[in-house]
């Protein structure tokens, strides 16, 4: 049976790239697979949060997957420390994983910088965890970012290792990540060379779920460009990141492709591109917007749909974890 799984940390707000990378894939998915989408709380922690910030950006979290369109009665909304086989089923996988798998995760490499030494075990081990949250539901589709296919690789990597060494061909499934589509990498609004980021230090580099309009139209006003009209052909657009990055967001955001949107707007300049982006930036975020801060304004019927989920979620992924313990030979399971 095919299922999707997907989550985002409570780690700061969210931006236009996790929404067009993520989100937004979530609610088209959920009718017509069965659907299970965590918050990743459990790895927010691998950095330093905040305690009261961290329930608040949780709920926050839940919120935006509720306004982006997720239905709690069709997906599973569920934040990841409510499952316990999650944590359990890591670290079995954490047994399994070689160590020089994880050395080559670039993720790791950019997020601890010139601190390795002290950056905590869990941000080395993330990856692992990523491997039991998708394999305890054993989905087949994962809707994420660019920039995490390399994770999805080594979840791929663990399930067949795992498979191989208990001589259990095929337990686990082989994840497909779902990457395709022009929102898969945003970049940052200030460089076409960065993606964009929660953690970049300029609020300009990105667009939050929670501006408003002013905020979303003076960004885009801003964005930084070349001088040029836009060009005819994927292939020149391609050589120039910055325009390249605009374009692609016009067309995650109007459901287009890049070479659709290149078809009306070559040959006009950004003082005509970016004001028609502007636009449809604002018309098509306001309403989640809206939407979410109507979800966050009812904190208790958020903690009710995420526990709900908890109680949906848990029995499949306990059920993985039993078939794993009695597969490696623990007794009782
Ligand atoms: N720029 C992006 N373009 C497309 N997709 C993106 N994602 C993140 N950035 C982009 C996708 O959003 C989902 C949730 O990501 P996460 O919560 O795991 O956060 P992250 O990958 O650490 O990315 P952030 O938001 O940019 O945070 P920092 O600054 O901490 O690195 C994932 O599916 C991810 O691919």
């Amino acid at each position: 049976p095919q299922r999707v799984l997907s989550g985002v940390q409570p780690s700061g707000a969210l931006h236009l790239g996790n929404y067009l990378g993520a989100l937004i894939k979530f609610s088209r998915l959920q009718h017509e697979i069965p659907t299970f989408i965590f918050v990743a709380d459990l790895h927010a922690i691998t950095a330093w949060q905040e305690p009261a910030l961290l329930a608040a950006q949780t709920r926050e979290i839940a919120a935006a997957y509720l306004a982006s369109g997720l239905d709690p009665k069709v997906a599973a909304i569920f934040p990841q420390s409510q499952v316990r086989a999650h944590a359990e089923l890591a670290w079995i996988f954490n047994c399994v994983a070689r160590l020089g798998w994880l050395d080559r995760m670039t993720q790791f490499k950019e997020k601890s910088g010139k601190h390795k030494e002290r950056s905590s075990v869990g941000l080395y081990t993330y990856p692992v965890l990523q491997a039991a949250d998708i394999l305890a539901y054993k989905a087949t589709q994962v809707p994420v970012g660019e920039d995490q296919r390399q994770h999805l690789e080594l979840t791929r990597d663990i399930a067949a290792k795992f498979n191989h060494d208990y001589d259990r061909p095929g337990f686990f499934p082989l994840p497909e990540p779902m990457t395709q589509g022009p929102g898969a990498r945003i970049m940052s609004l200030r460089d076409g060379s960065a993606k964009m980021s929660k953690s970049d230090p300029s609020d300009y580099s990105r667009i939050n779920l929670t501006d408003d309009a002013d905020a979303i139209a003076q960004k885009v006003r801003k964005a930084r460009t070349d001088p040029e009209p836009l060009p005819e052909t994927l292939d020149e657009l391609a050589k120039r990141p910055e325009a390249d990055n605009l374009v692609g967001i016009f067309a995650a955001l109007s459901g287009r492709t890049k070479a659709d949107v290149l078809a009306e707007f070559a040959g006009k300049g950004f003082g005509t591109f970016k004001p028609a982006l502007a636009d449809l930036a604002v018309a098509s975020l306001g309403p989640v917007t809206a939407a979410m801060r109507g979800f966050m304004d009812d904190p208790a019927q958020i903690d009710a749909i995420l526990k709900d989920g908890a109680e949906r979620a848990s029995p499949i992924a306990e059920a993985t974890l039993a078939e794993v313990k009695k597969i490696v030979g623990f007794i009782g399971a």
